[in-house]
Parts: structure tokens; C-alpha cells; sequence
């Protein structure tokens, strides 16, 4: 499994609620993307700064999102679709800045985690 992480900000300015009813929107329009095995977008309700272990800032944060992809051709068949280009249309609406990661599972290899 491919898995994606992303770090979402609000663009300057839109309230919480509706960045919240466009998350809601971007999460039901991700049910017709072709290649995406899974989307999940959640929004950031607390940034704790208590840790048990050195904090590290890296400023607000209004959502984490994840995209699952069960393998490298149906990531390459997302890509390639209009739908999925729509969808990242929507997202140019209500995004307003991106920071991806790419994760690997810690057993190694794709199939677990
Ligand atoms: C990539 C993405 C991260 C996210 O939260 O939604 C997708 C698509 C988009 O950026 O519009």
C-alpha cells in the first residue's frame, strides 16, 4: 500500500466552518477518484506543545489528510484522471498551503501498515 500524508493550512482568512463543510466536501468527492484506494481528512482540534520529549514547532496546522493507493499502477491511473484533476480543483478552493509526506511501513515492505 502507497500511503500519503499531508499537512493542511486554511487560506488566509476562511473560517473554520468552512474549511470545515470543504474538508466534508473534499472527503465525499474522493469516493469517485479512480486509483485512490482510501481518503481521509481530518481536522487538527489541539496542538499540544507538552511532550515528553523535545517539542518541535512547525506553526498552526488546520487538517492532516491521508491518501491510500494499493499499488504504484492504480497511483499511476489516479494521476492520469480528470476526476482526480477536478478533485485537486476543489482542493486549490480551500487549501491553502500543502505539505506532503510519502510513509513507508516500519515491517519493510508495502503490504503491511
Ligand atoms: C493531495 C491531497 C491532499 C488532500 O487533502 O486532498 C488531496 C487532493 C487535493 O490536494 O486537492
Amino acid at each position: 500500500m502507497i500511503r500519503m500524508l499531508y499537512l493542511l493550512v486554511k487560506p488566509e482568512g476562511m473560517s473554520v466552518e468552512t474549511f470545515r463543510t470543504e474538508c466534508l466536501r473534499h472527503y465525499d468527492m474522493s469516493h469517485d477518484v479512480p486509483g485512490l484506494h482510501k481518503y481521509e481528512v481530518r481536522l487538527v482540534a489541539a496542538q499540544p506543545t507538552d511532550t515528553h520529549v523535545p517539542f518541535f514547532d512547525i506553526g498552526p496546522v488546520d487538517a492532516i489528510g491521508e491518501c491510500w493507493f494499493e499499488n504504484e499502477a492504480a497511483y499511476a491511473i489516479y494521476m492520469a484522471s480528470d476526476i482526480r484533476k477536478a478533485w485537486f480543483e476543489h482542493g486549490k478552493t480551500f487549501i491553502g498551503q500543502l505539505k506532503p509526506f510519502r510513509t513507508a511501513s516500519i515491517a519493510g515492505n508495502d503490504t503491511a501498515g
